[in-house]
């Protein structure tokens, strides 16, 4: 039926302040919403076809196979929201089950995302489909004009969330609950904790695509920033941290070096790192009292081999 796209500007400058703040704290960081470029996009998408890396499979496999339990436990909704929607491929499946006759998709990459988003205003006759090209981490209250009012399901699937320390996903979940109304529901996936050995192969496949991945990051800065970085002197290290429940991935300058990045100099000592990502993994019980303190409440939930879905509803 109707398409709308809205592209929310200064990305652009977004990239640049944040790189540089980054480069210029201890230790060295960038946001991993910043791997999306193309090539990042086509890169992740490649991960996910790894052997080791379950993640996505299963969680497609889960909503699959217990879709009819899943939508009925939702019940009808007005609109179906996705933050990060990117590719817009996950949201198909709930689309069929739930028939709902409005779709929000929201994803840091404007263009990309309307190219996804306007073939489901086709292929699902009588949905209005609005693709809002933002970044939904810093701005989602720009959103909420967007967002047509009754029963809003936020589906937020992929673990997504795991890149969030605790405390930051408490906020974006609590603002995922002002999103979603007094009516509103959370769909969300997230990556349970199971054997490190497991999660460490997830992160380090042997064919070397999650490697390419992160190191992509650089490629991005040299063409976006006009940076030098020698993909050669850094090296992929990504590993599972037991304290805190989370994967890790650096990237471990290999030589002592100087980068140039949009025209200031940064140095980097012979094993210094930047750290590019974190991916958190949680209990179900460690998950649930976040969204708890977010004002969630479980409704149910799905698991299979080590990743779960969960239904929250407001509590307050
Ligand atoms: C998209 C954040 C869920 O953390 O597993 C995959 C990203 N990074 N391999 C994850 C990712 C390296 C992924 N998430």
């Amino acid at each position: 039926m109707s398409f709308t796209f809205k592209d929310f500007p200064a990305a652009c400058d977004d990239l640049r302040r944040d790189v540089l703040a980054g480069l210029a704290a201890r230790p060295k960081s960038i946001p991993p919403k910043y791997f999306y470029d193309e090539a990042g996009c086509r890169l992740f998408e490649s991960i996910c076809a790894q052997p080791e890396y379950t993640l996505t499979r299963t969680e497609e496999a889960l909503l699959r196979d217990r879709l009819g339990d899943i939508a009925a436990t939702i019940g009808p909704v007005d609109c179906i929201v996705e933050p990060g929607a990117g590719e817009c491929a996950k949201v198909r499946l709930l689309l069929e089950a739930l028939r709902p006759p409005h779709l929000v998709v929201l994803d840091i990459a404007g263009a990309p995302l309307a190219a996804a988003a306007e073939p489901l205003s086709r292929d699902y006759p009588g949905l209005a489909v609005t693709a809002l090209g933002m970044d939904f981490i810093h701005d989602l209250e720009a959103a909420t004009p967007w967002l047509p009012a009754g029963r809003r399901l936020i589906y937020y699937p992929g673990s997504s969330i795991g890149n969030f320390a605790p405390d930051a996903a408490t906020a974006l979940l609590t603002r995922f609950r002002q999103l979603a109304g007094a009516e509103g529901q959370l769909l969300i996936g997230f990556d349970l904790k199971k054997d490190p050995q497991r999660l460490h192969a997830a992160y380090n496949d042997a064919a070397g695509i999650t490697a390419a991945f992160n190191l992509n990051l650089l490629e991005r800065l040299n063409r976006e920033l006009d940076a030098d970085f020698d993909l050669a002197h850094f090296r992929h290290y990504a590993f599972y941290n037991p304290t805190a429940g989370r994967i890790e991935m650096h990237l471990v300058s290999l030589a002592g070096q100087h980068v140039t990045v949009a025209g200031r100099r940064f140095n980097f000592a012979l094993g210094e790192t930047l750290h590019t990502e974190d991916s958190y993994k949680f209990r179900r019980d460690e998950f649930s009292a976040i969204a708890t303190n977010a004002g969630w409440q479980l409704a149910a939930e799905w698991e299979h081999d080590g990743f779960a879905i969960h239904l929250y509803r407001g509590s307050r």
